[in-house]
């Protein structure tokens, strides 16, 4: 049996269940077929797949805190420092009544090549707990953070692990989650990103995820002979990186015109009016439903179904698995070109494999949303340096790294024979840094 087959049906073994892991393991995996099999018998020596397979430390705690009505609450949290050979762990935490240690599994093995394609210092990492953040007083947010927080800080450190947000994580969070480092340790230092800007945050960091996934569906476009100007885009979700990726599109001089949350789907044929949406989803915390009370010529649908709406790109912004096959055809039969995938892996692998199949331009999330860890990693770099960049000078480091991970991925699809498949080229090119560090650093 060859040595990805193997590793393969050892992950499912012993990682029993947890099938989000499973996916993310054989989408990689996969995509490396090549590269693996040239050098088989060396990374089998050197056990080398089971050792990328297998966190190197799994944090698993109680985290109890009490409600407005006095009640004591426990939810589980967790940390998983997947990998740390190219440099701190670094990911998000997600709060979101689904996260389990196969979700967190499948997105710190991600982080891994998302990190390394970036360019930066970086290892994988990724935490979270099953924390509904929905309804919850700014106080119980705040109980909850600083229990998490209590336990967390024994492990994290800017050397040692350094989280940030993700679903259900935001600067509120980040905020309530930092000032209880501090309190614990006494340190000020950039042990967090996706900070306050008046406490170490970074400017850009905010829209970087978004914006990130616009410039490099940009340059996809532009390297194949097409433009963003004047396309219809349709994106999943209305958080961080749905809201950002819809803000940069719109000035790239596309008509984004529909969003989603977790309950349903606005269609704006108009364009949608983001200055509306962020008052609803960033201040009230609302849901996107009531979009359709300030526009009333908009159309709100309960349920799934977005990816019905003709447009020529889809940028799925929401959460894992949202765009299956039936989506995929959908949206190609309907005139889509080009899938970025701003949330990590929204797109199931016979609906990747669809649209690479059938010639519509895709870039994997690895690739597409990295621009949120980058410029993570821009923010540990002027917490480090104890100075700050401005909002210009962020933004052109993200548009500079965006390109150059388009480029990477590029070539390394051409070096192994498959032009224009960026799921490969990405996976290849985040591979070989990590492997190469890995066995640099000998066996451990
Ligand atoms: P937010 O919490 O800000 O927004 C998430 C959005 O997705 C909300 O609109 C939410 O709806 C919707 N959503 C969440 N879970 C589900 C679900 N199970 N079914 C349907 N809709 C859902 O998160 P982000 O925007 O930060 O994250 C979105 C995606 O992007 C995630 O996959 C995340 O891992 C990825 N990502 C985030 C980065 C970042 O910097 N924030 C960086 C790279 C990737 P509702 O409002 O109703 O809850
Ligand atoms: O999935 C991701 O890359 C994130 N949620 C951002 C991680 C980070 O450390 O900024």
């Amino acid at each position: 049996m060859s040595y990805v087959d193997e590793i393969y049906e050892r992950v499912v073994r012993e990682n029993r269940g947890e099938v989000e892991f499973h996916q993310a393991v054989k989408e990689v995996l996969e995509s490396l077929r090549l590269v693996i099999e040239s050098k088989e018998d060396e990374y089998r020596k050197i056990a080398l797949l089971e050792r990328l397979t297998e966190p190197e430390r799994i944090i698993s705690f109680r985290v109890p805190w009490i409600d407005d009505n006095g009640q004591v609450q426990i939810n589980k949290g967790y940390r998983v420092q997947f990998n740390s050979a190219i440099g701190p762990y670094k990911g998000g935490l997600r709060f979101h009544p689904s996260v389990n240690e196969s979700i967190l599994k499948f997105l710190g093995f991600e982080q891994i090549f998302k990190n390394s394609l970036t360019g930066h210092p970086i290892g994988g990492g990724k935490g979270g707990s099953n924390f509904d953040p929905k309804c919850k007083s700014d106080r119980e947010i705040m109980a909850f953070c600083q229990s998490f927080m209590t336990e967390l800080y024994k492990y994290t450190g800017a050397a040692q692990d350094v989280p940030a947000g993700d679903i259900g994580v935001g600067a509120r969070e980040i905020g309530f989650l930092f000032g209880q480092y501090k309190r614990l340790t006494s340190q000020y230092e950039g042990m967090i990103t996706g900070k306050g800007l008046k406490f170490g945050g970074s400017l850009v960091r905010t829209e970087s995820t978004g914006y990130g996934v616009v410039y490099i569906l940009e340059e996809m476009l532009k390297k194949n002979g097409k433009e963003l100007v004047g396309k219809k885009v349709v994106i999943s979700g209305s958080g961080n990186v749905a809201i950002y990726a819809t803000e940069k599109a719109q000035q790239l001089g596309a008509k984004v015109i529909a969003l989603s949350d977790s309950q349903g789907y606005i269609y704006d044929q108009n364009g949608i009016n983001l200055e509306i949406v962020k008052q609803i989803k960033e201040v009230r915390r609302g849901t996107i439903e009531e979009y359709i009370e300030a526009v009333p010529s908009a159309k709100y649908t309960a349920g799934k179904g977005i990816w019905s709406i003709p447009c020529h790109i889809a940028l799925p912004c929401a959460t894992q698995n949202e765009l299956d096959l039936e989506d995929a055809k959908m949206l190609r039969g309907n005139g889509c070109i080009a899938v970025a995938e701003g949330a990590n892996m929204p797109c199931t692998m016979k609906a990747t494999n669809y649209f690479q199949e059938s010639d519509v331009l895709f870039m994997p999330g690895k690739a597409a949303n990295a621009g949120g860890v980058a410029t993570s990693a821009l923010e540990m770099s002027q917490n480090s340096m104890h100075l700050y960049w401005t909002f210009a000078e962020v933004e052109e480091k993200l548009r500079r790294i965006m390109v150059n991970i388009f480029a990477k991925a590029e070539d390394a699809a051409k070096r192994y024979g498959v032009p224009g498949n960026y799921v490969v080229g990405a996976n290849i090119a985040g591979f070989e840094k990590v492997v190469d560090a890995m066995i640099a650093q000998g066996i451990v």
